[in-house]
């Protein structure tokens, strides 16, 4: 029986069971019992596989189909009425061929399965910022994973009450066909179809799908920002905390920054950082004037290899309960997991990310998938903010943006102010590595880390955060930060993880006027000295000391790579037309004079 009697919800998912026919329909309510009841169905068909219960109490482990790990740039698609609306950098899909194609996918899809209604809330229920979405999905691996990403349940179709202004969301496993895979998003009727896949940034739709494309769209329309952000707190000694929203390209490590552990120096002296979220935030003007943001997800879907007790410990405390673990190592043994980079122990009697059976101590082939992931309640978190939950979320002292850069950015600066700002934001980019790609220093730009996930032009999206910056009174300041810069041998020169800390403090003195800096042609950038290096004992690579020296080697600012990096910009910016904010390009061309002067 439907958990609501809300006739727009019900006519909707009339429809849509109308026309993938499953033999059921189920309401998830959110209570325990139904997701325990679940979890055991899933373990009987093979779909998922329960982990040692006293070692991993609540875990479970799933494997995917091979053709089906990530998310699928080139088969998402922005299906706006009018092309230009999708922009140059989404793909585009005119809305009834859309439907049309998706409906001959979806036909009859369901028969013999359970179709699973999950209504779920982006943000804590009741908060202002809250947003409602129906899910529906013939997967009890999504069911389960929703259940931990967003809050879900009866208490979200209270809320919702008899109002339209929910997100429909369709998606159905069908064949797991990677020809006929596609992620279609409808800003204009609040809708996202979903279909052959169970990869989660495609398929759990509370994520990328509806908190970043469809929410951007409508941030656009109703004054906010949605944003591929990460919200951390900075407690300081005396017990304040300050908070920071920042946004880096997927794999630049959002999640270690956001669950950072301060050098011992600053924890001695009683700072600590607070987890707000690591990948997603949500940001409107306060009545203060003051931007206040909020994480609209309760859990973390977090990249697995590379997660160590040296990496992030915190990361890896949240994942020991509770937890669904998907294309990681299975260790036959005492049936937990592993991936590469948690320690140096591989399992020798287990399973790969295959189903194969994997030898770590032989085996040449990796063990985990890349891009494996773990998702786990937010709650789980040791370091997780009181704040977290706050309905009014919590106020911005800074934005950073940050990229992969070899030789470009220097390890921070600051904009001189907020469209300026926005121009630092939409010039980001990272370089590919040698590993990813065969070729190394391949420039691809992505503003705001919003590329994939901008649901309208980005030429609009811009104009919207400089037509926003006239509304807040006390913006926060702006940064850029590159923790990637690389030494004439390629190694990495700053040591990165808990050290970042050391720039978060300077970036904090900023925000207080506590310090000053050496204004240069890109923005201000720390004198040498201000940045506190105490502590820091770190060898590049083994073989060069860390020194105040070398942190300056990394603050300068190299003229002949931006101006090279001006004509990529400039060739980027080309592809919006008369998109592009005239201020964008004035700031464009003011670069270049200040780089040439
Ligand atoms: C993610 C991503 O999974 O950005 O968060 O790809
Ligand atoms: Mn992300």
């Amino acid at each position: 029986m439907a958990l609501t009697d809300n006739k727009k919800v019900t006519a909707w998912v009339d429809e849509m069971a109308a026309l993938t026919k499953p033999d059921s329909i189920v309401w998830i309510d959110g209570s325990e019992s139904q997701l325990e009841a679940l979890r055991a169905e899933a373990v009987s068909t093979g779909e998922l596989l329960k982990l040692n219960q006293e070692k991993l109490p609540g875990c479970y482990y799933r494997r995917s189909t091979v053709n089906d790990v990530a998310r699928v740039e080139n088969r998402t698609f922005i299906c706006s009425k009018d092309k230009v609306n999708a922009g140059p950098t989404n793909n585009w899909m005119e809305p009834s061929e859309a439907y049309k194609l998706a409906s001959g996918i979806f036909a009859g899809s369901m028969g013999g399965r359970v179709m699973y209604a999950v209504p779920f809330s982006m943000g804590a229920v009741g908060s202002p910022f809250a947003k409602v979405g129906i899910e529906l999905t013939d997967s009890i691996y999504v069911v389960l994973n929703m259940a931990i990403m967003t809050r879900t349940g009866k208490a979200v179709l209270d809320m919702l009450g008899d109002s339209d202004d929910f997100v429909r969301g369709l998606h159905g496993k069908c064949e797991l066909d990677e020809e006929k895979r596609y992620i279609m998003h409808f800003p204009e009727d609040n809708a996202i179809w979903s279909m052959n896949s169970c990869y989660g940034g495609n398929v759990l739709l509370g994520k990328k799908c509806f908190a970043l494309r469809i929410a951007s769209y409508q941030g656009w329309r109703e004054d906010w920002f949605a944003e591929h952000m990460l919200i951390l707190g900075v407690e300081s000694p005396d017990g304040e905390v300050k908070y920071v929203a920042a946004a880096f390209p997927s794999a630049c490590g959002k999640t270690n920054l956001a669950m950072l552990i301060p050098p011992e120096l600053y924890q001695k002296k009683g700072y600590k950082v607070w987890t707000v979220g690591d990948d997603i935030a949500w940001i409107r003007i306060g009545e203060d004037g003051r931007l206040w943001a909020v994480n609209p997800e309760a859990g973390f879907f977090g990249v697995a290899p590379g997660t160590s007790a040296k990496s992030n410990p915190n990361a890896l405390e949240s994942v020991r309960k509770n937890t669904i673990f998907t294309n990681v190592v299975l260790n036959l043994d005492d049936n937990t997991v592993w991936w590469e980079g948690l320690d140096k122990n591989p399992p020798k009697n287990a399973l790969d990310w295959k189903g194969n059976p994997w030898n770590g101590a032989e085996s040449e082939e990796k063990g985990a998938h890349p891009n494996s992931r773990f998702t786990a309640p937010a709650v789980n978190c040791p370091c997780i903010s009181k704040q977290w939950e706050a309905p009014e979320g919590v106020p911005l002292s800074a934005i950073i943006f940050g990229g992969r850069r070899a030789k470009t950015a220097p390890l921070v600066y600051q904009a001189s102010d907020w469209d300026n700002g926005v121009f630092v934001g939409s010039i980001m980019a990272s370089e590919t590595t040698a590993a990813a790609t065969g070729a190394t220093g391949v420039v691809r730009r992505d503003p705001m880390a919003m590329l994939p996930f901008c649901g309208y032009n980005m030429g609009d999206y811009w104009q919207h955060w400089l037509d926003m910056g006239k509304k807040i009174k006390n913006p926060p300041k702006i940064f850029n930060v590159n923790w990637f810069r690389l030494s004439d041998s390629g190694k990495f020169i700053w040591p990165g993880f808990g050290d970042n800390f050391r720039v978060l403090e300077w970036i904090l003195r900023r925000c207080e006027d506590k310090v000053t800096a050496d204004e240069t042609a890109i923005g201000y950038v720390p004198k040498a000295d201000d940045i506190n290096l105490e502590g820091l004992d770190y060898t590049i690579e083994g073989t060069r000391k860390f020194t105040r020296d070398t942190l300056g080697e990394i603050l300068t600012v190299e003229k002949d790579y931006w101006l090279e990096d001006v004509k990529n910009i400039k060739e980027f910016y080309g592809k919006f037309g008369d998109k592009l904010p005239e201020k964008l390009a004035e700031q464009l061309s003011a670069l270049e004079s200040r780089l040439k002067a």
